[in-house]
């Protein structure tokens, strides 16, 4: 691989004013919310690596077994010469399509965007060995503020997998794939990953398993609040809840508080009051159905051409063209 560039288009301390400003706003509210997005620091990461191991939490092998199977049709369908990755995906499903998208001879160049510098650089580093001819040009940004700045000579396929298209709300995916949309040419790739609405039971483990580890990972957002912020949170004194939302079709992550506290936020100069029980909203995690994401997908432009699920129907992958 020739020595990969990284465009960086966030300010040294974005990532420090982004969470305080959404935490401002989101512990002010009421219900109390957070992003999911912070849970992802190191350890964080660690955790959501351990969470795609663990039996109850199917998403990730799903949508490996589609990948698996499909990554051939998806290669000789879009003839990319350019791989996009938004978020960073585990280095295995990326394989799986640079594999396919070489052995058609189309593949020239990999986009990888992650809020992450290091995420972006190990992701770089890992493929230097086996892909010597990629070009990779990583891109430190967020993808709901960045897609405007996509590099990478056309065809693209933009992969955007493991359903994470699932913890924004409504309006906020219909406004993200009408932006997508906006900065492809027409005929470009969308390569979606959806989780799929099935019974409740299945979905309702799979966030609250029973090893602890989604409990151990939802809660780490409120050590990132004690590191980055200088709260107090009484980390252990907060339950995890993983409740199924059936009018919504989504699960919800909240973190109740066993008692009334008091947290003291220094950095945002606040002092945040918890009723016994009350809950902190941190995740929701949509489930689709293939006419649904279909619609929306139309909504902002976008043709599904093809559709995949796992042999259990757990999981979608669809290919747009825009
Ligand atoms: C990485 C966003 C796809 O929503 O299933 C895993 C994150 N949350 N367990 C998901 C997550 C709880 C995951 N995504």
């Amino acid at each position: 691989m020739t020595e990969p560039v990284v465009d960086v288009h966030l300010a040294e301390d974005h990532a420090a004013r982004a969470l305080a400003a959404d935490a401002r706003t989101g512990l002010s509210a009421d219900p109390k919310t957070l992003p999911p997005k912070w849970f992802y620091d190191a350890r964080g990461s660690e955790l959501f690596e351990q969470i795609t191991r663990l039996p109850e939490y199917y998403p990730t092998r799903a949508e490996r077994e589609i990948l698996g199977d499909r990554a051939g049709e998806i290669a000789s369908a879009s003839q990319a010469h350019t791989l996009v990755e938004l978020g960073s995906g585990s280095s295995e499903k990326t394989r799986l399509l640079l594999d396919a998208l070489r052995a058609g001879g189309t593949l020239r160049q990999f986009v990888p965007l992650d809020v992450s510098r290091t995420a972006l650089h190990d992701a770089a580093a890992a493929l230097a060995v086996d892909y010597p001819s990629l070009v990779v040009h990583g891109v430190v940004g967020d993808f709901t503020e960045h897609l405007a700045l996509l590099p990478g000579e056309a065809p693209r396929v933009v992969a955007f997998l493991g359903g994470t298209i699932g913890n924004l709300l409504p309006a906020e995916r219909a406004k993200f794939l009408a932006s997508l949309r906006d900065v492809l040419e027409p005929g470009e790739w969308l390569l979606l990953g959806t989780d799929l609405v099935k019974d409740v039971e299945t979905v309702r483990v799979a966030y609250d398993d029973s090893a602890g580890v989604t409990a151990e990972f939802n809660r780490n957002v409120l050590h990132v609040l004690n590191r980055e912020l200088g709260a107090d949170f009484d980390v252990s004194a907060f339950d995890h809840v993983a409740l199924w939302d059936a009018d919504n079709e989504w699960i919800e992550m909240r973190l109740r508080a066993q008692r009334a506290m008091r947290v003291s936020i220094p950095v945002l100069d606040m002092t945040v009051s918890f009723a016994e029980g009350e809950e902190l909203h941190t995740e929701i995690s949509a489930k689709f159905r293939r006419e649904g994401i279909t619609a929306e997908l139309a909504d902002a432009g976008f043709d599904l051409t093809r559709w995949w699920t796992d042999s259990l129907h757990r999981f979608g992958l669809s290919l747009s063209q825009a």
